[in-house]
C-alpha cells in the first residue's frame, strides 16, 4: 500500500499504462470475461459521465441535488461547526459547493481524486468561491488509506463525504470493506455522508442506464476506445453494444459489453477471441433499500443516524456514525 501524500501528483499513478495493461489482460484471461469500471473515467468518459448526468432518464444527479437544495442547511447543522471535510471523489463540485455553502466554520475541505487534473481542476474552482475554506487536495484511490493532511484551523470531527451513488459500484464485500475504511479514517466523533441509491420500479432504474440519446452506450464503449488509445489495442466499436439490465434478485444494474459477431482482438503483443453474443461484465449499479443500507452499514460498526431524501424519495443522503 502506498500511502497518499498531500501534494497533488504523489498519489498512486492514476493510469500507470502496465497495471492498467496487465490488469486488463487477466479481465479478458477469466471466463466469463470482465473489466474494472473504473477504466470508464479518462477525460473522454468523465465528460461523457457529465452527459449522462443531465440526461432526462438519469434521475439519480437530479434527485440528489434536489436534497442539498432543501436539506443543505440541515445536514450541515448536524454535521457541526469545524468540520474537515473529506471528499471521495472531487466530482463536478455542484453537490460540494451547495455545502460547503452551509458549513458553519468548516477547518479545511479535502478532495481526494485520482485524476489529478480533474483534483486541480475542482480546487480551483471551489478556491474561488469559498477563499475563506483551506482547500488540501490529495491525489490518492480513495479505496487507499487516507492520511489527511493536516489543517491551519484544528478540526473539531472528520467527516468524509462520499456522494452520487458510487458505493454502488462496489460488490457487498467491496462495499463492507470501503465502509470499514471510512469507519477507521472518520475517527471516533467522526461520520459519514454517503449517497445512496434507493430500489424502485425497474422500469424507471433500466432508464436511467439506457438513456434514449445513447450516451450510456458511447459511455460505455469509451472504455473500449480507451484501450485502443493507451494501450494500442484494436477493438472495433462498431463491433460491441452496450447492455444494461436490472437484476431484481441481485438489486443492482449489470452493465455489459456484448460482442456483436465473433471477433479477435490483440492487446500489445496477445490476441483475445469473443465469440457471437459473448458478454463482458463492466459495471454494477447497486440500489439499496433503506433497511438495506443500514444493514451493511451495522456489519461496518457504523450507525445510520439520519436519512435525507429528495420528494420521490428515488435517492437518499446517509448520515453514518460509530
Ligand atoms: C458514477 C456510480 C454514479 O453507477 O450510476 C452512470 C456511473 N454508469 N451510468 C452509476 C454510471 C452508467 C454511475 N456512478
Amino acid at each position: 500500500i502506498v500511502p497518499a501524500r498531500h501534494l497533488p501528483g504523489h498519489g498512486m499513478p492514476p493510469s500507470d499504462h502496465a497495471a492498467m495493461l496487465a490488469d486488463v489482460r487477466e479481465g479478458l484471461q477469466r471466463t466469463p470475461k470482465r473489466l474494472s469500471s473504473k477504466y470508464f473515467y479518462d477525460a473522454e468518459g468523465s465528460a461523457l459521465f457529465e452527459a449522462i448526468c443531465v440526461q432526462p432518464e438519469y434521475y439519480l444527479t437530479g434527485a440528489e441535488l434536489a436534497i442539498m437544495r432543501e436539506h443543505s442547511a440541515a445536514i450541515a447543522a448536524v454535521l457541526g461547526p469545524s468540520v474537515l471535510l473529506i471528499e471521495y471523489g472531487s466530482g463536478s463540485g455542484l453537490k460540494t459547493q451547495l455545502l460547503l455553502a452551509q458549513l458553519v466554520e468548516p477547518a479545511a475541505y479535502v478532495p481526494v481524486e485520482i485524476s489529478q487534473a480533474a483534483l486541480l481542476e475542482s480546487v480551483a474552482r471551489l478556491g474561488e468561491t469559498f477563499p475563506q475554506i483551506e482547500m488540501l487536495p490529495l491525489c490518492a484511490d480513495f479505496t487507499q488509506r487516507i492520511i489527511p493532511p493536516r489543517s491551519a484551523k484544528p478540526p473539531q470531527r472528520r467527516v468524509i463525504y462520499f456522494p452520487g451513488s458510487t458505493l454502488g459500484n462496489l460488490e457487498a464485500h467491496e462495499a463492507l470493506a470501503l465502509l470499514s475504511k471510512m469507519r477507521d479514517e472518520m475517527g471516533e466523533h467522526g461520520a459519514a455522508l454517503i449517497g445512496i441509491d434507493l430500489k424502485k420500479d425497474s422500469a424507471i432504474i433500466e432508464a436511467a442506464y439506457n438513456d434514449a440519446a445513447g450516451v450510456t452506450a458511447a459511455f460505455t464503449l469509451n472504455m473500449l476506445a480507451r484501450f485502443n488509445r493507451e494501450l494500442g489495442a484494436d477493438f472495433d466499436l462498431a463491433q460491441f453494444n452496450h447492455r444494461a439490465r436490472y437484476n431484481c434478485m441481485a438489486g443492482r444494474i449489470e452493465t455489459h459489453i456484448v460482442s456483436r459477431c465473433a471477433q479477435t482482438v490483440h492487446i500489445a503483443d496477445r490476441l483475445f477471441k469473443f465469440a457471437a453474443d459473448e458478454a463482458m461484465l463492466v459495471e454494477y449499479s447497486c440500489k439499496y433499500s433503506l433497511d438495506d443500507f443500514a444493514r451493511l452499514a451495522a456489519r461496518a460498526g457504523l450507525r445510520v443516524k439520519s436519512i435525507w431524501m429528495d420528494a420521490e424519495q428515488q435517492f437518499s443522503l446517509q448520515y453514518l456514525v460509530r
